[in-house]
């Protein structure tokens, strides 16, 4: 707002800058230069998939939406059966057992009755911006935005607050952890301190207005703001209150960020995410067209709070201007940004970086490499990699001058 709304004033009166919009030569999809950004032959945008031999993923494609809502179709999905439980919601229960006074069972239509709460808020898996550093050094490099980032997306989800479900429970004194279930083939099961429960978890019905969709989990699922995603049990079935953390299946194999073996220090646990963001359009995979006023855009979001500040450099990182954030900014949400940019048709690396309400500041890979005691060459090393999770460092995108984009995170 304050940086660059005069500079903005000055792009728009440039004639040259006017008439590249109005040839409709902006962001194209790449090979197809007809295809402005603005997707004239109204193509519905689609999610990419990929599955492992433990999980199914579906990524969100960030760069083909606007505002902060993800449309629910294009939600990315992570699921750790090889097809999804199918629950009909009537025969369905919450229980809630363990260390509390009264265990109580819920059918859905009970939960319906209880005080509900609306409120936006994201989801990321904690394996988020790892493939593109997990592939460094082998074939599959040059991914786009939505493989690189699309395990996030945004949604107004509505439920029940978890503190009115345990107060009705009555939580014993030593209650001061859970162990939350699915009721799918696996029986995901995940730990979360009670203090996180009672302060803002919900047991979510409704996705953007309509029920939840049965990749997100209905007829009901937990959703934990601002936490990594595993934490938000999908299909959820049992709340068991206890009095220690427990090493279910995901969170003991799956949560280690540094290997022992190269010298770096391990993160086990990780809760919260910090402040992260990224650049959709233009992206990795798109097309700049010719030169000129291109407006810069993206999501920013912290599991810490509100994002206070977007800041963007067309210089690989050495100056910085303040962008735009889009208003009404929720917290633990995504967060529109925007920013005017003239491109003058020479090589550029674009990069943005978010700072939250903490006033944490978006690292780069280099400051979580430092943090981590991970070299540059041992992530870009073709065998025994480092395990990048929880990744939230600033995307550099490389502007060549031909148009096209491409991840300049190891340029
Ligand atoms: N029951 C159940 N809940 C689950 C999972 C699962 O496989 N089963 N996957 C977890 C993981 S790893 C992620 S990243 C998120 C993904 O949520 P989504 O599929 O709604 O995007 O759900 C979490 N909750
Ligand atoms: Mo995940």
């Amino acid at each position: 707002m304050k940086s660059n709304g005069s500079s903005r004033r000055g792009f728009l009166t440039q004639t040259a800058a006017l008439a590249g919009v109005a040839a409709g030569a902006g962001l194209a999809a790449k090979g197809s230069p007809a295809k402005a950004q603005g997707n004239v032959h109204n193509e519905p945008p689609k999610r990419g998939a990929r599955y492992t031999i433990d999980h199914m993923t579906h990524y969100t494609p960030l760069h083909e939406y606007n505002g902060v809502i993800t449309p629910s179709r294009l939600h990315f999905m992570q699921q750790h059966t090889s097809e999804f439980p199918e629950i009909e919601a009537d025969h369905h229960t919450l229980s809630i057992y363990g260390l509390v006074d009264r265990p109580l069972r819920f059918t859905v239509a009970d939960l319906k009755r209880l005080p509900s709460v609306s409120r936006v808020h994201f989801l990321e898996c904690h394996a988020n911006s790892s493939l593109a550093i997990h592939t460094q050094g082998n074939e599959n490099m040059g991914l786009p935005v939505q493989y690189i980032h699309g395990m996030t997306s945004c949604s107004e989800w509505t439920g029940v607050p978890v503190s009115v479900l345990l107060r009705e429970a009555g939580v014993k004194s030593n209650g001061t952890w859970m162990v939350n279930e699915g009721g799918d083939a696996c029986n995901f099961s995940h730990t979360l301190p009670t203090a996180k429960a009672m302060e803002d978890s919900f047991v979510a019905y409704a996705q953007n207005g309509d029920p939840l969709r049965v990749e997100q989990g209905f007829p009901i699922r937990l959703i934990v703001p601002g936490w990594e995603a595993p934490f938000s049990v999908k299909y959820l079935k049992n709340m068991k209150v206890v009095d220690q953390p427990y090493h279910a299946w995901n969170e003991s194999m799956n949560h280690s960020v540094a290997r022992p073996d190269l010298g770096g220090k391990v993160r086990w646990y990780h809760f919260q995410f910090g402040p992260k963001s990224v650049i959709t359009r233009p992206s990795a995979g798109l097309h700049m067209g010719s030169k000129g006023y291109a407006q810069i855009t993206g999501i920013a979001w912290s599991g810490g709070g509100k994002i206070t500040k977007i800041e963007i450099s067309a210089d690989g990182g050495k100056n910085w201007r303040e962008g735009k954030l889009q208003d009404p900014v929720h917290t633990k949400a995504h967060t529109r940004f925007t920013f005017d940019w003239d491109w003058n048709g020479q090589e550029a690396v674009i990069q943005s970086r978010a700072t939250d309400e903490t006033g944490e500041i978006q690292p780069t890979l280099q400051d979580l490499s430092k943090h981590w005691g991970i070299t540059m060459d041992e992530w870009r090393q073709k065998d025994n990699k480092p395990r990048a999770i929880h990744m939230n460092a600033q995307q550099p995108w490389k502007v060549n001058k031909d148009g096209s984009i491409s991840d300049a995170m190891f340029a």
